[in-house]
């Protein structure tokens, strides 16, 4: 398998979940100092340009956050990272990750590419504190849910958890304050330690 990553970015959700599964994988680095043949390749099999980009064994590409976590969840079920198909578990999983995919992460998109939708300081700063007061609505959300819990959903760690934890960072990247989701920061402090965490985390460092 190979995944195609930047690092930070929200491929590092997979690569998170590759770890936590113990597969056999190969990081292909997609950014600045990525060579023209690999950029060529990465365009001709993800249309839209963008990580995770997951290439199976047998040639076949998955994209999309959310398919490739439910993927790899689906295909390693004795890790328990997901839940059975019709169970309401399973739907309460897919809850958060449509929150954190759809509303989360992509209230953090523009903060990225400020100066790609303006150049106008006044409009990016509206633009900057309108997602940031959406974010912390959300985080302040899931700062309840989290109440006496260790992880989003069945007192387990799930796709969701490898997912939140890693937009939970661009929070810190983006200088926003989060100490007063105090439930929030004592969960990402906690996933911090896992091995699966761990492990990815040191091996993007390299890559910045
Ligand atoms: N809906 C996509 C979003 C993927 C996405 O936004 N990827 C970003 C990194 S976090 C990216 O590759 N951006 C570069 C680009 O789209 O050109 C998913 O869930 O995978």
């Amino acid at each position: 398998m190979k995944l195609y990553f930047s690092p930070g970015a929200c491929s590092y959700a997979v690569h998170i979940v590759l770890e936590e599964i113990n597969a056999r994988f190969e990081l292909v680095y997609i950014g600045k100092k990525t060579n023209i043949a690999t950029l060529e390749r990465f365009s001709s099999i993800s249309p839209l340009k963008s990580v995770p980009t997951l290439e199976l064994d047998d040639g076949i590409i998955l994209t999309q956050s959310i398919s490739i976590l439910e993927f790899l969840a689906d295909m390693n079920p004795e890790y328990n990272l997901l839940a059975p198909i019709g169970s309401f578990d399973r739907t309460k999983i897919i809850t958060w990750l449509s929150l954190i995919a759809t509303d989360i992460h992509k209230s953090f998109s523009p903060l990225f590419l400020l100066n790609n939708i303006t150049h106008d300081k006044t409009a990016q700063d509206e633009i900057f504190r309108w997602n940031e007061s959406n974010i912390k609505r959300y985080f302040g959300l899931i700062n309840n849910h989290l109440n006496g819990k260790c992880y989003l959903e069945c007192d387990r760690f799930t796709i969701a958890d490898a997912y939140l934890f890693v937009v939970f960072q661009w929070a810190k990247y983006n200088h926003i304050e989060t100490d007063m989701f105090i439930f929030l920061e004592k969960y990402i402090n906690s996933l911090a330690m896992r091995k699966s965490i761990q492990r990815a985390m040191k091996t993007e460092a390299n890559y910045f």
